[in-house]
């Protein structure tokens, strides 16, 4: 038998210090940035990745382990996801194969396509912070958000009882609220009672994606809002499992960020 190794001689040690000199040193170059995006669902991945390619710095925080958001799968389990006309061109540029379900209706695979558009977001130069919380905004003069108060998911969990964490803060032009149907970010202005959050109204698909990119922006000094938090915040109507409206309203957060205050 052959006492010649497969795998370079590389210890315990090795393997911990290469994960945290990693983790603090990408960190701390994201402690500041141009736009930091909370959630990483259709609309946070697509405006993160519409940001990074035209050179911006852009941290994404999401509270799950995995990115992605409701992109996995489509309607009630099923992991097909449909994309209105012209929201197929949005997943032919990123490469993912898709088919005409009837006219004007896309479906393609969900696990192929969230992986994709995950993987595009990376490519651009977009970096994620997962399992951590946003827990608060950074406001200042002149009512500006200028950050996020975040925190590690799980510590959520910890009992009051037992330990209290507190959290810590990242700095930013511009904040974007892609968390979807609870636009988190909002609800904190909303439970200050300074912003009015009315919730998203029935679904009437024809009415509810135009009317989603039409709404996506700066709702906020330096705080914009994209995907299903669209809704929330404007009481529009839900679109149901169709993503179109995701993807685009994505790209157009991105474009008001690169136009405006802070881009
Ligand atoms: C960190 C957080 C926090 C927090 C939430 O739900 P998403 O996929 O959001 P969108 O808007 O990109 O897409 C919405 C779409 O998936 C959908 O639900 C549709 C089309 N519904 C239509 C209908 O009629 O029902 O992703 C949001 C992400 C998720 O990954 C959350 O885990 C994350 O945001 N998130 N991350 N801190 N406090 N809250």
């Amino acid at each position: 038998m052959s006492t010649e190794k497969i795998f370079a001689p590389v210890s315990e040690k090795d393997v911990s210090r290469a994960i945290v000199s990693e983790f603090a040193a990408t960190f701390e170059e994201f402690v500041e940035s141009d736009v930091v995006i909370v959630g990483a669902g259709p609309s946070g991945l697509t405006a993160g990745r519409v940001l990074a390619e035209e050179g911006r710095r852009v941290v994404i925080i999401e509270r799950n382990n995995y990115l992605g958001g409701g992109f996995w799968i489509g309607g009630y389990l099923m992991n097909k996801i449909t994309a209105r006309a012209p929201a197929q061109e949005e997943l032919e540029a990123l490469g993912i194969p898709f088919k005409e379900a009837s006219p004007g209706l896309f479906v393609t695979d969900g696990p192929h396509a969230c992986s994709r558009l995950i993987a595009a977001a990376c490519d651009a130069g977009v970096k994620t912070l997962n399992m951590t919380v946003f827990d608060d905004l950074v406001i200042r003069e002149g009512n500006r958000v200028s950050g996020v108060v975040i925190n590690w998911t799980p510590v959520q969990s910890l009992p009051r009882q037992i330990t209290c964490v507190d959290p810590i803060a990242l700095e930013a032009n511009v904040v974007i609220d892609a968390t979807g149907h609870d636009a988190m970010v909002l609800a904190k202005l909303a439970e200050r009672g300074v912003l009015d959050l009315p919730g998203h109204d029935a679904m009437w698909v024809e009415q509810s994606e135009d009317l989603i990119v039409e709404h996506t922006g700066e709702i906020w000094p330096g705080l914009v809002v994209t995907g299903m938090a669209v809704s929330t915040a404007y009481g529009l109507p839900r679109m149901g499992p169709t993503f179109g409206g995701m993807l685009l309203s994505g790209r157009r957060a991105a474009e008001i960020v690169l136009q405006g205050p802070g881009g």
